[in-house]
Parts: structure tokens; sequence; C-alpha cells
């Protein structure tokens, strides 16, 4: 008889329980569980067809060694692998120190990885540069709640939608990135429930709103001061929340003035009666959810603009109240975990932050270190981060769970600066990837249905999953490399875990008494209990919602209302560069594909990439859909066949993230995206660039990944 067992979907940060029924050695079938109260049963065709990701001809099986740059790997047995690796850590340690070591973590690790990997950095290694691809996708939003709340993390939970009176998506296309929190959303919209979409495409989200409103790339933040005015000039301002709960109040309505509506719609490039139907139901509706994601975050004033939605809820006391709450939606399916654990290079475990003396001193003590030990100075973002492999400053780089080589912006620099790293090692569950071609070092990893550990989702709902299958070959889950690979440094105590659940326990502990505070959580009861919220300490339940009290972790208890102008705009076309890319996803891909790539019903779903262009712009370029073209910015060059499409805004083409150099040499956006990074969360730009798009004269046939794999 095949057991069922609770695990998760290992894609977006919705956070889906599935059930998986196995019969010890093969996953036999999944469905949604119907307990779990992220999706109550339901799932999207990615989280339904995992199972067929999991025994693929591409999986890394065994740990592989290379020698330099351009050679074969050959297979080698774990524990060879670890001690290549072992040995160069150490000998760059010793030749150039702590500095010269970085780790790119990801946001698909668990969250005993995540801790693990990042004790070994900042406490025993004692670098800071340990950061993540949280960086190319939250950072913005965890500042901005920071900055705003004093506290990274959403205050809303799902449950919120179903008491919500209106939506308002400002850079979210959640009906393909969050299909199943969507699906809930868009059951609120039948019953009458209205909703904005802000996106400079008409995405299938912005199918289901009342208004849409086609923004141009980059203005958001124009838009949410605009609305603010509205809002202040038609008296709708909660004044008794912000004298109570609020500081600032005084510098945002100074700076309002400047955004009038004719200013704002045309900055922004819309229409000034789309914008006022907009308000209707943005400044009226008291039961108001707002959702952000990437078209915010991945732009030079994500943090900003995220201040700004912060700032609609706060001056209208619609924060920690049923239905209403600014919602930062998670990317990745353990984001939030990731930042729980401190996995960016300016934090800390428990929401603290590296610059903090009093934080370092607490993970000192909390780490049973002398005091001291933990680097004061903050370490590199991924940008700045292989800016330094480029210099050569850094020397050795561990990826664990992402594949920049395709990922990262300005992929031209990134390549460079891989190929001169002196020791890559890659940790990864799929083989090849753009990335493991400039690896050293390769360690295999068990995906997520052969390991146990917890996730933690958008709502801040941590789930434990069970082992569903063994792992393939020598693949171990990630904690496990990370342990041996320190010890064989020496570094015993401390770092001799036992178990994924031992590492739960002692991140929960550091937890204590924090904002995420999770220490009341262990495996016993995530078995026993299901799924749980933090904050959860250890002797008290808390409320669900978070801020119901109007207090907040700040100095002063109080919120901050800030007042951000529109100072930095993204990159600027010209007459070189006269159209804006902007870049994203599609239901039915995740990624650089390498789990979604080898599921046939999803490839048939969405099968290849394209660049998207409004019939208007095609004309002029003398274009038809299926047309190869370039797509060239100041840095580099992607090519792509033509889809016009009128759901797109003139000036603005659209290019999916999913195809990489596996796929076609150039298939990615990512050759032409800008680095520049906004100054606060050092988030790259991802969403906005100038670029030249132009007819290739004569038609390349775009290769399959399978041909690109075999070549
Ligand atoms: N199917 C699928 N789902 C996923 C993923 C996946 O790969 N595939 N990845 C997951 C991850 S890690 C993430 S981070 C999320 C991302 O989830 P989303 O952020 O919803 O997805 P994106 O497609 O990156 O971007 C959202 C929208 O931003 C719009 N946009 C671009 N520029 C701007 C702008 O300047 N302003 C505004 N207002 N909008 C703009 C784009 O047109 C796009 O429709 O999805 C998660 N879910
Ligand atoms: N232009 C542009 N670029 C973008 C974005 C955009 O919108 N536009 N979005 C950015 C965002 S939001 C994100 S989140 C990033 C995502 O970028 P990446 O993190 O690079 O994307 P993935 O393809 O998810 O890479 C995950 C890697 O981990 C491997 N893997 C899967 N499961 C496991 C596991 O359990 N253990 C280990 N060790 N490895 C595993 C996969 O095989 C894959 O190689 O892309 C960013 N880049
Ligand atoms: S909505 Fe997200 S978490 Fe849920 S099944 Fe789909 S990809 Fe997985
Ligand atoms: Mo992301």
């Amino acid at each position: 008889m095949a057991k069922e067992i609770p695990t998760l979907c290992p894609y977006c940060g919705v956070g889906c329980g599935l059930l998986a029924s196995t019969d010890g050695e093969r996953i036999l079938r999944i469905r949604g569980d119907p307990k779990h109260p992220a999706n109550l049963g339901r799932v999207c065709p990615k989280g339904g067809t995992v199972a067929a990701t999991v025994n693929v001809a591409t999986r890394l099986r065994h740990a592989m060694l290379r020698d330099g740059f351009g050679k074969a790997p050959s297979v080698v047995p774990p524990g060879a692998a670890i001690r290549v690796a072992a040995e160069g850590i150490d000998r760059i340690l010793q030749s150039h120190g702590p500095g010269a070591i970085a780790f790119y973590l990801s946001g698909q690790l668990t969250t005993e990885a995540q801790y693990i990997a990042t004790k070994f950095a900042k406490a025993y290694l004692r670098t800071n540069h340990c950061d993540s691809n949280s960086r190319l996708c939250m950072a913005s939003a965890g500042a901005g709640m920071k900055l705003s709340l004093g506290s990274d993390g959403p205050p809303t939970v799902y449950a919120d939608i179903e008491l919500a009176d209106a939506f308002f998506f400002i850079g979210s296309n959640a009906a393909e990135c969050h299909p199943v929190t969507f699906e809930r959303i868009r059951k609120r919209i039948d019953k009458g429930a209205r909703c904005v979409v802000a996106d400079p495409r008409r995405t299938p989200t912005a199918e289901s709103a009342t208004v849409h409103l086609p923004i141009r790339p980059g203005t958001d933040l124009t838009l949410l001061n605009g609305l603010m005015r509205i809002i202040r000039d038609r008296g709708l301002l909660d004044a008794r929340y912000i004298e109570q709960h609020t500081e600032g109040w005084e510098q945002l309505d100074a700076i309002l003035d400047d955004y009038p509506l004719n200013v704002v719609a045309q900055r922004c490039g819309l229409e000034e009666a789309d914008i006022l139907s907009a308000a209707e139901i943005i400044a009226y509706t008291p039961k108001l959810i707002t959702f952000w994601t990437m078209g915010i975050n991945q732009s030079l004033q994500g943090t900003f603009a995220s201040n700004a939605i912060i700032n609609l809820h706060l001056a209208t006391g619609r924060i920690g109240k049923p239905g209403a709450g600014p919602f930062s939606l998670t990317g990745q399916p353990n984001a939030m975990g990731g930042r729980d654990v401190g996995y960016m290079s300016h934090m800390l475990p428990g929401q603290r932050s590296v610059a903090s003396e009093k934080d370092r001193a607490d993970m000192e003590a909390v780490w049973g270190l002398k005091p001291g030990t933990i680097v004061s100075e903050v370490g590199h973002d991924a940008v700045r981060m292989f800016d330094a492999i480029d210099r050569g400053e850094i020397k050795a780089l561990w990826v664990i769970g992402s594949n920049p080589a395709a990922s990262m912006p300005n992929l031209p620099r990134i390549r460079s600066a891989l190929e001169k790293c002196e020791l890559v090692i890659v940790q990864d569950a799929y083989y090849p990837t753009e990335t493991t071609k400039y690896a050293h070092v390769l360690l295999p990893a068990a995906v997520n249905l052969e390991q146990e550990g917890t996730y933690c989702n958008s709502e801040r709902r941590v789930t434990l999953m069970e082992q569903v299958v063994p792992p393939p070959g020598d693949a171990k889950p990630d904690w496990w490399w990370v342990r041996e690979i320190a010890v064989a440094l020496g570094f015993r105590k401390g770092m001799q875990f036992e178990s994924s659940e031992q590492i739960f326990d002692e991140f929960a502990r550091s937890t204590a008494g924090r904002p995420n505070d999770q220490s009341g959580m262990h495996y016993k009861m995530l078995r026993e209990l299901g799924p749980q919220l933090w904050p959860h300490p250890s002797m008290a339940r808390a409320n669900d919602r978070r801020y119901v009290d109007g207090i907040y972790p700040t100095a002063t208890g109080k919120a901050r209302l800030w007042a951000r102008h529109d100072i930095s705009p993204d990159e600027k076309p010209n007459a070189d560069f006269p159209m804006l890319l902007t870049t994203g996803r599609v239901l039915n891909q995740w990624h650089t594909r390498t789990k979604t790539g080898q599921v046939e019903q999803l490839n048939a779903l969405d099968p290849a990439p394209y660049l998207q262009i409004h019939p208007q712009d095609a004309d002029e370029l003398g274009l038809s859909t299926g047309d190869e073209v370039t797509i060239s910015s100041r840095r580099g060059t992607a090519r792509a066949p033509v889809l016009t499409d009128d759901t797109i805004s003139p000036g603005v083409v659209f290019m999916p993230i999913h195809w990489n150099e596996l796929w076609a040499q150039a298939a990615s956006p990512n050759e032409a995206t800008s680095d520049q990074t906004d100054p606060v969360s050092f988030q790259p730009a991802l969403k906005c660039c100038a670029v030249k798009v132009a007819k290739v004269a004569c038609r390349a046939t775009a290769g399959s990944r399978q041909a690109a794999v075999t070549a």
C-alpha cells in the first residue's frame, strides 16, 4: 500500500502543501494537500507535475572535479570532492584571508541549509561575503518593510484575501506567478471585490482587473505619491492612526504637492481618468490589500516604492486589520526563511544586522563565539560580489542552489568573473546548468522531495516537509555538504550537526525575542499541529496578523511614513537605444528551467522564448511574429523570435527570463539587462533597461535545449 507523505511544492512563495504517495523508491502520485492553509488542496500546473522533475537524466548524481575552465569534469567519490573543496578554501583562506571567500545562496534551499551555510560563512570562515539570489528578488521589499515597519515580512495572512473588498496589484503578475493565491483572489473578484493592476503589460492578472493602469516602467513611485496626494486632498486620511501609530507625516505631506494628477499621468504614461478610476477603488475601500513583487522590487526605486506602498496603508489606518494591509508576495518558496536566517550579506539570523554591534554580540553569544568574531563590515551584495571576483579580490565562490550565469544582470560581466575565479564550487541538483560550466567542484544536491526540512512561505508560515524518496546516486541534502566541508576544515564544534532537526532547533532558538520569533516551533509540533505562522514565541500564541495593536518593532514603537521623491529615473531611452526592455515570467516555466524544462506538459504550454512587442513598434521596425531579432543595450545583445501583441505598451518590449544559454546562444535577456542597483537595497533594476531591437538579416534557427546539452 502506497503511503501519502506531506511535503511542499518546490516552486513559488505561495508554498502549496503537497501529498506525495510513494512505494519507498519512486514517487507514484502527487496532489495538493487539502489541509494546507496555503492551497487547501489546489495546485497549479507546475506543482502538479513536480514528480516528473525528480528522476530525470539531467540530475546531478555524483560529485565531479574539473581542472580548470574549459576542461571536461570527471566523476569522483564524495570524499574526494569534499577534500578538494576544503583544501581549496583553506589555501585561499591562508594566503588571502577570509575576505577572498564568498557564498551565493538561494531562496530554494531549506531553512536548515540556509542557516548552516550562513553560520559557516559568518561565524567560522569569518566572511560576510555571503549573499543570495534574494538580492535579485526580495531585497527591496525586505528593506522597505524594515524601514517602514521595523521588521521584514508582511503584516498580512492569506486568510485576509477572503475578507478584503479590493485588491491593488502593482508590479505583480500573480495570475501567472502566484497562481493558487490568485485563484482565491479571483473568487473574491467574482463575488464583487474590485481590483486595480498597474503593469506595463495587460497580463492575465490585468485581465481580471476593474482598472488596468499600463504604467511606464520605472515610474511606480510617482504613481504611488500621486495616489497618496488624492487620498489627502479628499480628506481620507486616518488622522488618529497617523497621530498615534506613525511618525513622519509632516515630511510626507510636504512632498505631495509635487504630485498633481496631470504631472503623475504625464510621467507614468497614463490617462488622468484611469488614475481617478483606480483612486476610487484604492482610496475609498477600507478593506484593501496591496500586493507587490518584481515590477516594484527590481527597480532603482524599489525600496522607496515599497515605502510608498506602505504609506498608503499606514496613513489610512488600513494595516493590522482584517482584510487590509500591504502584502509583499515572496518569489521563491523559502526566500522568507532565508531572510529569517540572515542569508544576505548585511544580515544575521533573527532579522539582525551585521552593522549593529549589539546584534553581532547577540549572535556571538548564541553561537558561543569569542566577542568580536563576527566581522563588522557588511559583506558584498550579489552584484558587487561578482565585481570583486572580476577584480580578483574574491578568489573562491561557493554557489548553492542558484544559476547566476543565467539569472544575474549584465551576463558578459558575470561570465568574465566566473572564468577568472580560482575556486568555483557549484552545488546543484541538475547538470548541466549555465553555471556548472565554470565549476571546479560540483556537489550533487538532493531536491526537496528527497529530504526533510522546512520552508517559510509568503504569509510567514513554516511547513515541515518529510522525505518522500531517497536521493539518487551520491546526492545529499544541501546542509550535509556544508557540514562535511566545514568539518574537513577542522570546524567541528558548532558545525557538526547530526540532522536537519538539530539545525532547525538552533535556528529557532536564535530568533527568541526577535520580530520573527520562531522559538516556539520544533519538528514534533510542526508534525503534530501542521504548518505554523510566525511570530511564534515559545510561551505565547501571537496573533496571526501582525501589528493589530498598532505597535511596531521600531525604537519608538511607531511606524514610519517616508517622504520619498522620485529622484533617480531608471535607464532612459535615447536615439541609440530607443525602447525599454522589461523582463519576467510565464505561467508554466520556472526560472532557468532546470526543472520545468524536463516536463513535457509544461513545455507544450510554454514552449519557447519570445520578444513581445506592440504591433505599432513592430510595423515601424518592419517586424512580424516569428522574425528573429537582436535586443542590444549598452552592455550586450540578446536574441529572440518576435511576438507582436497589443497587450504590451508601445515603446516597451518584454522578454521572459526562462530560456538561456543552454537553449541557444544569447537567448537570455540578461545579456542586455543592467546591473545598476537600488541605493538602499542594492537590488538590480532587472525590469527596465534601454535597448535597440533589430531584425537579424539571416534567420537563425533557435536551438533546442536538448541539442545544446548534447553538443
Ligand atoms: N510561473 C512562475 N511563477 C513564479 C516564478 C517563475 O519563474 N515562474 N518565479 C517566482 C519568483 S522567484 C518570483 S520573484 C515571482 C515574481 O513574480 P512577479 O513579480 O509577479 O513576476 P514578473 O513576471 O517577474 O514581474 C511581474 C510584472 O511586472 C511587470 N513590470 C515590469 N516593469 C514594471 C514596472 O516598472 N512597474 C510595474 N508596476 N510593473 C512592471 C511585468 O510586466 C510583469 O508582468 O514569481 C514567482 N513565481
Ligand atoms: N532579467 C531578469 N533576471 C532575473 C529576474 C527577472 O525578473 N528578470 N528575476 C530574478 C529573481 S526574482 C530570481 S529569484 C532569480 C532566480 O535565479 P536562479 O536562482 O539562478 O534560478 P533557478 O533556475 O531557480 O536556479 C536554481 C538552481 O538551483 C538548482 N536547484 C534546484 N533545487 C535545488 C536544491 O534543492 N539544492 C540545490 N543545491 N540546487 C537546487 C537548480 O537546478 C538551478 O540550477 O532570477 C533573477 N533574475
Ligand atoms: S502556486 Fe506556487 S507553490 Fe502552489 S503549486 Fe503552483 S508553483 Fe507550487
Ligand atoms: Mo525571485
